[in-house]
């Protein structure tokens, strides 16, 4: 009888080969506060439902999208009271701030909380990663499904944990960005910067300027055949981005990396002669005419344009690398141009270099330097500019991890999962007090990539690194403990086909 009963598959211990627990700490980013149950674990049964009302709805759906795949079971979201067996969403959660969210797993229900709809998004991802790697599978899966037991509260340090995504050097088309934005998603990335223009192609698509597209979008580094999006399908990945919780700031690169534009309309150039097509991986050759009046006609048309398709509060106006621009003309161009950014509604965001142009209070000034300090930005910091963080030599997910990798640039140096992790954010810049740093960027620039592949295998595993330094506290940050973490989403990562970088410094199961 006995023999019979297993056979059977009643309730016996589990089976050889049964697929170890998750432990309740491993979550990346590492949340604000863990406290494991050990004597209580739920299990995600055919009969499980989700119970999630009114704004909390939508994420409910998300959820049951996320799992129906790979359990096979019908996982219906209602709304309704809580009852056993229920994963139940909602919105009473207090102190918990615009992100946070707190989570409660007994042995019969999970019951996540938050003030906002995206806490209870940002609670999701923690509560997909407290199950089974198979539950990543887009095929059924055998299971058991269960979460250990007990309560995680959890919120973000900084409020903007972004990553880049340059579609300029290479184009990358919508379902490729939406691929990239629910990876991002996955680790409380909030917004995502598309680097939109530069030398090589202009990808959006500017209705009273036709050309930079038509032209200006019909090739790539390398000289392949480039794209553009037409501003329908921008629109498409913005909505895309709002769905997962994660605001678009577009980046017009000015005036310097126009090569693309400047190609596309003569009469944007001083001596009025349009240069050829750019695919080659040089920078700071190319600048807009600094006094010519059609120059400022030409740029506020493109802002009003850009900010027009922009639901988000920041528009990014690029300002890097204008080297064959005086630093006078620089000036002068970037005192006319910022002003527009803020007519039309929007907080300019511009690399660190737009802080010689003094950016009113407010406005965001992105260091990417390789140094830990910059003159220009204490000075910043005086006037009121808030900081974004992305130092090249910590968080571009563009360098070689090592000499012999074969996608990527080194001229920042190379960048092991460690040296990507180990840097604090908060007190990493010289004259820059935490309160300044608005938070920490990712940015990934696509010379060397052209596929989803070789972004993800850019990507992770050091975005994730970048991703826990902008969401969990200062004292959560630990390489021990984070490595140990990061190995066990490889597996995830296999079920969802990213090819990441099997780091030797990562104890991958
Ligand atoms: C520098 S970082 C650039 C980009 C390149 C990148 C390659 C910055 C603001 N500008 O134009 O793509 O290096 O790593």
């Amino acid at each position: 009888a006995l023999t019979g009963a297993l056979l059977l598959g009643g309730t016996a211990a589990p089976a050889l080969g049964t697929p170890q627990e998750q432990d309740l700490h491993d979550v990346v980013p590492a949340p604000e506060s863990v406290r494991p149950d050990p004597g209580s674990t739920f299990e995600l049964t055919r009969h499980t439902k989700i119970r999630a009302a009114g704004e909390a709805a939508p994420v409910g759906e998300h959820l049951a999208g996320l799992l129906r795949p790979s359990t096979g079971f019908p996982i219906p979201v209602s709304r309704g009271q809580v009852k056993d067996g229920a994963i139940a969403l909602s919105l009473d959660g207090r102190d918990l701030g615009p992100e946070g969210y707190r989570l409660d797993v007994d042995d019969d229900v999970v019951r996540l909380s938050a003030q906002t709809p995206t806490g209870l998004f940002r609670g999701v991802q923690t509560l997909r990663q407290l199950l089974p790697p198979a539950i990543e599978s887009r095929t059924e899966q055998p299971g058991p499904w269960t979460v250990p037991g007990g309560e995680i509260v959890d919120r973000p340090r900084f409020g903007h944990r972004s990553a880049m995504l340059d579609v300029a050097r290479h184009f990358f088309d919508v379902e490729q960005v939406k691929r990239y934005i629910d990876q991002l998603a996955q680790y409380k990335i909030n917004r995502l910067h598309l680097h939109l223009t530069d030398d090589q192609g202009w990808r959006l698509e500017i209705e009273s300027w036709p050309r930079l597209t038509e032209h200006g979008g019909s090739t790539e580094v390398g000289g392949g055949p480039g794209g553009f999006y037409t501003q329908a399908e921008y629109t498409e990945i913005v909505e895309y981005a709002a769905s997962r919780h994660m605001v678009v700031i577009p980046e017009i690169d000015l005036p310097g990396h126009t090569n693309a534009a400047l190609s596309s309309y003569a009469e944007l150039n001083c001596d009025g002669v349009a240069p050829p097509l750019y695919t080659g991986i040089e920078v700071g050759f190319s600048s807009l005419c600094v006094d010519k009046e059609i120059t400022y006609r030409f740029v506020e048309d493109v802002i009003r344009e850009v900010a027009a398709l922009t639901p988000g509060e920041y528009l990014h106006i690029g300002g890097d690398e204008a080297h064959s621009t005086t630093d006078e003309d620089y000036r002068k161009f970037m005192q006319r141009v910022v002003p527009m950014v803020a007519k039309y509604g929007k907080t300019a965001v511009g690399w660190h270099e737009y802080a010689k142009a003094a950016p009113p209070a407010g406005a965001v000034v992105q260091y990417w330097g390789t140094e830990n300090a910059d003159p220009l930005l204490p000075e910043a910091v005086a006037r009121g500019n808030r900081i974004l963080v992305s130092p090249a030599n910590k968080s571009y997910l563009d360098q070689k991890y090592h000499e012999g990798t074969e996608l990527g640039l080194q001229w920042a140096g190379l960048t092991e999962v460690a040296d990507a992790y180990g840097w604090d954010p908060g007190s990493y810049l010289r004259g820059v007090p935490e309160e300044a740093v608005l938070g920490v960027e990712a940015p990934l620039w696509s010379e060397t990539l052209e596929t989803s592949d070789h972004i993800e295998f850019m990507a992770f595993p050091r975005l994730p690194a970048i991703a826990e330094l902008g969401w969990s506290q200062a004292e959560h940050h630990d390489w021990e403990s984070f490595s140990r973490r990061l190995a066990a989403q490889g597996p995830r990562w296999e079920h969802q086909g990213i090819d990441f970088y099997r780091s030797e410094q990562v104890p991958w199961p």
